[in-house]
């Protein structure tokens, strides 16, 4: 009786100090396997003399064996709690740690112009107005007054897609090269008065440079009304130039060629100390490019303008190279 009393005690007082699952199940083992002690006084029972005490020693270590194992199942418990209350005290995540202020980011150098200029010309009078990345070389060239073969065509390096239009012909589709196609599907789709502006995403096969980039941004203006002329188009340009750069701001219009507008011109700001630069290409729209777009040269008159947005982000921000605003260094999007 005093081996199996000392047997239980042993096992009682060693799982109580059991910490892990795995000593736990150790312990399973050794206390309440077959080979265990309790186990092993068990198969002694029969070298006892008596019935009487066979059943005294048998009762025993039947209740020091349930003991045992209600022991071992407490401690599983225990420390199966003690695990879980473990992890998730490594795993939390105090939310009120942070200290300092969070750093926040800002829209790229290229959107703030964009939204900057939508909001100039939307306090102007105008509309936002928005077409296809991938055009038509129909919309995007024909329509424009620039023919199969035109010289001009050859002034935009034009990256083609592989697509081909049903019923249409291979090397028809194009990425637009200007955002000038969204003055044909805009005069396609609505009747005069017209007073849109179209930012886009344009696309030329132009090697990066300090002034080029292959993927860049315009901004495109159409007039269409009755009686519009030069003279209304020098005032918004004028009127554009001051809102967006500052009073201290003028303009002045070049004689220049574009094969949609008749006459046309290069504009030009002129900042307060004096110098100027050039901004971009306009002009009357042409009388072929007002057919394509459905209304009668007759009736209707328009202007037409469109100039690089990146340009004139860098040109405002005073930064040297346009490749700049499109690299991943933070130090430079920081400083804006
Ligand atoms: C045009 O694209 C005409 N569609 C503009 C126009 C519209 C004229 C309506 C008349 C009426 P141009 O190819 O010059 O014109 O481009 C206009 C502007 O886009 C340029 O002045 C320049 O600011 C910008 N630009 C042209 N190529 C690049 C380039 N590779 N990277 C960045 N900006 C460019």
């Amino acid at each position: 009786m005093s081996d199996i009393t000392a047997a239980r005690d042993a096992a009682l007082a060693d799982i109580a100090r059991a910490t892990s699952p795995d000593e736990v199940a150790e312990m399973t083992t050794r206390f309440a396997g077959k080979k265990g002690e309790l186990a092993g006084l068990k198969k002694r029972l029969g070298s006892l003399d008596t019935i009487d005490e066979k059943k005294v020693a048998g009762a025993a270590i039947n209740e020091a064996m349930s003991a045992v194992d209600a022991a071992l199942d407490e401690r599983r418990a225990a420390v199966a709690a003690d695990a879980m209350r473990q992890q998730v005290e490594n795993e939390r995540l105090d939310l009120t740690e942070y200290v300092g202020k969070p750093a926040r980011g800002h829209a790229h150098l290229v959107t703030q112009a964009w939204e900057r200029l939508e909001d100039v010309f939307v306090g102007l009078g105008f509309r936002v107005a928005e077409g296809p990345e991938v055009e038509t070389d129909w919309h995007n060239f024909e329509a424009l007054n620039m023919g199969e073969g035109h010289p001009a065509r050859g002034e935009f390096d034009t990256l083609f897609v592989d697509h081909v239009p049903p019923g249409g012909r291979p090397g028809t589709t194009v990425l637009r090269t200007h955002t000038s196609p969204v003055q044909i599907r805009t005069m396609l789709t609505e009747e005069p008065p017209i007073y849109v502006i179209a930012p886009g995403r344009v696309f030329r096969r132009d090697t990066p440079d300090a002034t080029h980039m292959p993927v860049f941004h315009q901004i495109e203006g159409l007039v269409v009304d009755r009686d519009i002329s030069m003279a209304d188009l020098a005032g918004t340009i004028d009127a554009f130039t001051k809102a967006f750069f500052g009073k201290g701001w003028n303009s002045r219009l070049r004689p220049s060629y574009f094969p949609f507008t008749e006459p046309s011109a290069e504009f030009d700001i002129q900042r307060p100390d004096g110098s100027w630069i050039e901004l971009g290409g306009c002009g009357m729209v042409h009388p072929n490019v007002l057919t394509a777009g459905g209304l009668d040269p007759e009736e209707w008159s328009g202007f037409a303008f469109g100039f690089g947005i990146d340009r004139m982000a860098i040109m405002r921000h005073g930064v040297a190279d346009i490749r700049e605003m499109f690299s991943d260094d933070l130090r430079f999007a920081e400083q804006f």
